[in-house]
């Protein structure tokens, strides 16, 4: 569109802020006051060259290692995470979540379709960090760093699945494993309704106890299972390595059933079921935070792990930080779902008892509503649905928030999809507004990595896991950034790219103003399409005034307030100095412009 954005937005952004300043006790903070960074080690800085391979010999399909190849090991580790924390903090972020940490299998996949363990999904031992990441010394040593500077460091934990040891006899050299249900391979027959007779007494998966679980021996009721020889033993702890605590059925479809209970294409679906299980999970991830003193946990494929488990789950570790000295421990879930449905990820709130889910529909509604042109009232929609959340509008505010991730992919390139003809500017400055929005909505706004240098990538999974030291990933090279004329051939640390100075400045405001974090949230105005969106967030009668115009037109609306606000502050943006009349003020904004108001 137009040049003369450039200067609305640079003005609109600038505060004269100074990076927001992390609280000393930052034990004290809630979960709602942090700024997350999602970071995926190894994509983020090489700290040391020694251990890009792993401590492992040959080829990229032994040590996983080809920094040419987007599904390989690049050589980001958690030392040069901790040299960076500097950058990250500068950024505003107060928590930094990790992708997991834990030693992988560092190869998986087919003939022709390998790739590494680089993302930390695919675990064998989870009592050690991954060797191309570093050492446990080295997670020491960034935990301590970080907590030096008044930052939290959460982990992303897996109890779902392990790394792809055990194969299924049927399935070798077929290439695929179908779902065998507990309908047609129950437990007490082998290899379905005709085989012999096995697991004689076994009451099924439902009845979750040490008596019942002591009665299933056989694991072959659906495959046969096979260990290759030569992983008997690869799992920590060593409770991992027995069939009997894995599902065994074959690959999920995503669908009924086997969403719980089938493989993630060949991913070991442990039998969370059982107790045994469930007390080793406590065990493995409780002892993180005893020798660690980590201060959340998000959660892997939560949806795809039975109820029962969390419930029995979160209570101990809870427990575990509370002991540790750490009372607002956080832990989010991932309940991946495309819908607008916030019903949906708040069943895993009620039903299953986590205290947070990361916040999909969120990430939807900005999909819509700015990287696509919806009515601003999906916003009153979304808003109104916080009451279905386990507390209800109270404990929305500990939701993260986000605008994409390494496995939906950037904003940035969704909005490029939606409006091709768009120009650069355009582009940048619809971006900026879904920041706006993440940073002054009610929730923890959760930044991916590279998103802040304007990383916009080729699509989701590997295709939004660039590098931000220099890359030598070609597909990543040939990617256009939002706002610079930088590519990720050269390292993106740059504090003055325009996204990485808003999101500094917004996530100052939201230190500076509680409400931001922790107040309650009133809808003031929407509409039937795109444009004025207006928010109160209000926390003990303090309150901020939040305006976002999500159409190419300028606005000027009057929009309710509280009657007692009377004069008005730019926090951001341009704000009326006075109210119209007792409870209305006149919000006029540029296209796509912003403004946050301090109201008293
Ligand atoms: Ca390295
Ligand atoms: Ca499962
Ligand atoms: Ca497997
Ligand atoms: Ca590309």
């Amino acid at each position: 569109m137009s040049g003369k954005w450039t200067t609305w937005m640079f003005g609109a952004a600038m505060l004269g802020a100074v990076p927001a300043a992390a609280q000393p006790d930052y034990r004290a903070r809630l979960a709602q006051d942090e700024v997350i960074y999602f970071v995926l080690p190894d994509r983020f800085e090489n700290g040391d060259p020694g251990n890009d391979l792993g401590g492992l010999q040959g080829g990229r399909l032994q040590t996983g290692f080809d920094p040419a190849h987007k599904g390989f090991f690049h050589g980001g580790d958690l030392k040069g995470l901790t040299r960076r924390l500097d950058y990250i903090q500068g950024l505003g972020a107060t928590a930094i979540w990790l992708s997991p940490i834990f030693k992988n299998k560092p190869v998986q996949g087919p003939p022709g379709q390998e790739s590494s363990g680089y993302h930390g999904y695919w675990v064998t031992d989870f009592m050690a960090v991954d060797p191309h990441l570093g050492t446990n010394a080295d997670f020491k040593a960034l935990v301590d760093a970080a907590h030096a500077r008044g930052m939290k460091v959460y982990m992303d934990i897996i109890a779902n699945h392990t790394a792809d040891v055990l194969q299924f006899a049927e399935c070798e050299g077929t290439g695929r494993c179908p779902y065998r249900s507990v309908a047609d391979f129950p437990y007490q027959r082998r290899g379905g309704l005709k085989g012999p007779r096995i697991n004689s007494g076994f009451a099924g998966h439902e009845v979750g106890t040490p008596e019942n679980f002591s009665r299933l021996t056989d694991p072959n009721f659906a495959y046969t299972v096979k260990v290759p020889a030569a992983e008997r033993a690869i799992k920590v702890p060593a409770w991992l390595n027995n069939p009997i605590y894995y599902h065994n059925r074959g690959d999920t479809t995503f669908r009924g059933e086997s969403s719980r209970m089938g493989d993630f294409v060949g991913l070991d679906d442990l039998m969370t079921e059982n107790p045994r299980v469930i007390a080793g999970m406590v065990q493995i991830f409780g002892g993180w935070i005893d020798r660690f003193g980590v201060d959340g946990f998000r959660i892997d494929t939560a949806k795809h792990v039975n109820p029962e488990f969390w419930q029995d789950f979160v209570p101990p570790i809870q427990a575990r930080a509370r002991a540790r000295g750490i009372p607002n421990f956080h832990i989010f879930g991932e309940v991946a779902d495309d819908d607008f449905q916030p019903g949906k990820l708040a069943q895993n709130t009620r039903r299953d008892k986590l205290p947070a889910v990361l916040d999909f529909a969120f990430k939807q509604g900005a999909l819509r509503s700015i990287a696509g042109e919806a009515a601003t009232e999906i916003w009153r929609d979304f808003f109104s649905q916080d009451v279905l959340y386990e507390g209800g509008e109270a404990a929305a505010v500990q939701l993260p928030t986000f605008l994409g991730n390494h496995d939906q992919g950037r904003f940035a390139f969704y909005v490029r999809k939606a409006f091709p003809q768009a120009s650069d500017q355009e582009v940048l400055q619809r971006v900026m507004l879904g920041h706006v929005l993440m940073l002054t909505a009610r929730g923890v706004p959760t930044i991916y990595y590279g998103d802040e240098q304007g990383f916009a990538g080729d699509g989701g999974d590997q295709d939004a896991r660039e590098d931000m030291f220099a890359s030598r990933t070609a597909v990543y090279n040939d990617n256009d950034l939002i706002g610079t004329r930088a590519t990720t051939a050269q390292s993106n640390f740059d504090p003055g790219h325009p996204l990485y100075r808003l999101i500094r400045e917004l996530a100052a405001v939201r230190v500076r103003e509680p409400a931001l974090r922790r107040g309650a949230t009133v809808l003031r105005t929407a509409g039937d399409e795109p444009g004025l969106l207006a928010f109160s967030r209000i926390l003990d009668g303090r309150e901020v005034l939040v305006a976002i115009n999500t159409s190419t037109r300028p606005v000027a609306q009057n929009v309710a307030t509280s009657v007692a606000a009377d004069r008005f502050t730019a926090l951001a943006g341009s704000c009326p100095a006075r109210a119209s009349a007792p409870g209305s003020v006149r919000i006029t904004l540029p296209p796509l412009g912003y403004a946050i108001c301090d109201a008293r």
